[in-house]
């Protein structure tokens, strides 16, 4: 498999420059260099301008509710467990409308990778604050700053339990493609919150921005990802300086693992056995 065996016949119709494209690549190298088939792997995409990568990446492709991918994507893995299940959704998606699945799909460790497109905005409906949005932000539903200190994806994982979290930055599509495959091969809920520049709404947090306070946590000396201090530690790094690699990683039984009924065969492949419901069907008629 190469890279463009996962492209589709559609052109991204994101704008030139945009972080999805980076996101993308690497997403696809990393499925590439997993030995992965477009028919292993499911992505659900959430709702924005990263959800219309449903149309750019030839696996399979679920286009869930604003909010909703995470269900979706719990769902198809208990129904299939032997296809690797990924969401991508935008910060607003995941941290706004979805953050009450995020942080229960979490508790739970459901075997899913999460994949979020932070670009600090709700991009496709043209540039509204989000929940990554920093504290007096001007954006155009807040006019006068925005009143609410942002969500902290990488502290607030880690106190739900996550056992693998990480941060990557769409300007370093290599090592982006190495926290994907660190990400999907985790057994267990992964969390890759992507740093993903929007050319057009977002004036603030460009490729430039980052690449003048990204510092890698991988080269950091003594760093240990097992250590929860530590990578709380780096968790509350904010400003000049900014950590991006693997905060976060230990093993977890995961709520598949949990299942008895799971063992076995995958659900969706074993013989569905038809029972007679015209009783039941009568009760309600
Ligand atoms: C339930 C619901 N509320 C609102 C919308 C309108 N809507 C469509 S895209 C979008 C913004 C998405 O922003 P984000 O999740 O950050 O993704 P991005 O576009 O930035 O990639 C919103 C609010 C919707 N489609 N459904």
């Amino acid at each position: 498999m190469k890279a463009k065996d996962f492209d589709t016949s559609y052109k991204p119709s994101w704008c030139p420059g945009c972080g999805n494209f980076g996101m993308q690549i690497a997403m696809k190298n990393a499925l590439v260099e997993l030995g992965l088939k477009p028919e292993n792997v499911l992505i659900v995409y959430g709702i924005g301008c990263s959800g219309n990568g449903a149309n750019f990446t030839k696996t399979y492709a679920w286009h869930s509710l604003h909010g909703r991918s995470v269900p979706s994507a719990v769902g198809a893995k208990l129904a299939n467990k032997d296809l690797t299940v990924i969401v991508m959704a935008g910060d607003g998606d995941s941290y706004g409308e979805g953050m009450g699945h995020f942080i229960h799909a979490v508790r739970g460790n459901a075997d899913i990778t999460y994949v979020t497109h932070d670009n600090k905005l709700y991009s496709l409906t043209t540039g509204q604050s989000a929940p990554t949005s920093e504290k007096g932000t001007k954006t155009k539903s807040t006019p006068d700053g925005l009143i609410e200190v942002a969500v902290n994806p990488m502290s607030l994982a880690l106190s739900a339990g996550c056992a693998f979290i990480s941060r990557g930055f769409a300007g370093d599509a290599d090592h982006l493609k190495e926290m994907f495959k660190s990400a999907i091969l985790h057994k267990g809920f992964s969390l890759v919150d992507v740093f993903q520049p929007c050319v057009t709404f977002n004036k603030i947090n460009t490729f430039k921005w980052y690449y003048d306070r990204l510092y890698k946590l991988d080269a950091k000396p003594g760093y240990k990802k097992t250590d929860k201090n530590q990578a709380f530690k780096e968790a509350l790094v904010w400003g000049n300086k900014i950590p991006y690699g693997i905060f976060y990683e230990v093993k977890r039984d995961t709520y598949g693992s949990n299942l008895p009924q799971l063992n076995g065969k995958a659900l969706a492949k074993r013989p569905i056995k038809v029972k007679d419901i015209t009783a039941l069907a009568k009760e309600f008629a």
